[in-house]
């Protein structure tokens, strides 16, 4: 086999391994539904994500991660983790994980938590301090830099609604429901827009902007910076347009970033800077939103709903999972 198809041949397996990964970090993450223990929840599915990754073809390193090993016991920044990754061989790769996005949401029983990976070739991703990022995304087929991270509420709005011909008032900004987007939510109603205030789970808060059926035309706001990594890997694939600016909140954090690479604090990233070349994305819902169902209980197993995409491809498949849990080893069954 010519290098080249190997290489196509890796690549089109991993896209599916990968959905095994979020599959056993949701089905966990599922067993704390409600149960008012958010860490509880967070630990069972990062645990479980960790075991899966043991399975799965590759020689990984974690960039996007649970923190730094001294503060996270698995999944930390700079861990290796796949079936190659002691062995050495396989191929080579980034990670960027949550596996639990929407910590809160799950102890809750709320909408919309899900369990997300996403995969790059070594150095595809902005290594992105767990700071606030500043973002801004629009769904695919509108004209490159139809908005602004830079521009204002208004002019944003505006020029979406030309683009997308229609009046501001049929636009839906997606947020996050925090105090700290005051501004923006009191500058988009004065404008006319409507708005979709979510309570937690800024990454398919993002990617709403890229499926037609959420309704959402444009998102804004501030959140994590390593969700943003994780979004803007996704949007890689699915399209849609990005721009991220990183917040600081003070000296110490700018110079933890500057020790991370990032040079330039008030750099604008577009999708091509937080998740460049060759990307894969996973995600499994844990409750259920307008992405992703989330894991239901059967008979004597779960059923699981995810989504796969690679941005080589442009493919993005919807994964059903019916899991038994008489077969399954009980280490997988969350
Ligand atoms: C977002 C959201 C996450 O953190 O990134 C948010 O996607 C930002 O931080 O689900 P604040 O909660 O401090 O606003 C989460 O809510 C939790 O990681
Ligand atoms: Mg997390
Ligand atoms: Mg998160």
């Amino acid at each position: 086999m010519a290098e080249l198809d190997r290489q196509v041949h890796v690549d089109r397996n991993l896209a599916l391994e990968l959905v095994r990964v979020t599959e056993a970090a949701g089905l966990a993450a599922s067993r704390w539904m409600g149960r008012g223990d958010k860490n509880a929840a967070d630990g069972a599915a990062v645990e479980a994500m960790r075991r899966a990754f043991d399975t799965v073809a590759i020689s990984g390193t974690v960039v996007i991660g649970e923190g730094e090993m001294d503060e996270a016991p698995m999944l930390y920044i700079g861990e290796k983790v796949g079936l190659y990754a002691k062995a050495g061989g396989g191929p080579e790769v980034d990670i960027a994980v949550d596996p639990l996005e929407g910590t809160t949401i799950t102890a809750k029983g709320g909408p919309n938590a899900m369990a997300c990976v996403a995969l790059a070739q070594r150095g595809g991703f902005l290594h992105a301090p767990d700071v606030y990022m500043e973002k801004i995304a629009v769904g695919p087929g509108l004209p490159d830099g139809v908005v602004h991270i830079d521009a204002s509420v208004e002019e944003n709005l505006k020029n979406l609604a030309r683009a997308k011909k229609c009046e501001i008032t049929d636009l839906v900004v997606c947020l996050l429901d925090r105090d700290r987007h005051k501004d923006i939510v009191k500058r988009a109603r004065a404008a006319g827009a409507r708005i979709m205030m979510i309570p937690d789970g800024d990454v398919s808060g993002v990617v709403a902007v890229s499926q037609a059926d959420t309704g959402v035309d444009i998102y804004m706001g501030s959140g994590g910076a390593p969700e943003g990594v994780l979004a803007a890997a996704a949007l890689r694939c699915i399209g849609g347009q990005m721009q991220g600016k990183l917040l600081f909140e003070n000296d110490e954090q700018v110079a933890r970033a500057r020790e991370m690479g990032i040079i330039d604090p008030n750099r604008v990233y577009g999708l091509e800077d937080m998740a460049k070349g060759d990307v894969m994305f996973a995600a499994t819902g844990v409750t259920t939103g307008p992405m992703l169902r989330g894991v239901r209980t059967v008979p004597g197993g779960a059923i699981t709903h995810s989504i796969v995409m690679r941005s080589k491809s442009g493919t993005v498949r919807y994964v059903e999972g019916h899991h038994n849990f008489a077969l399954k080893p009980a280490a997988f069954q969350g």
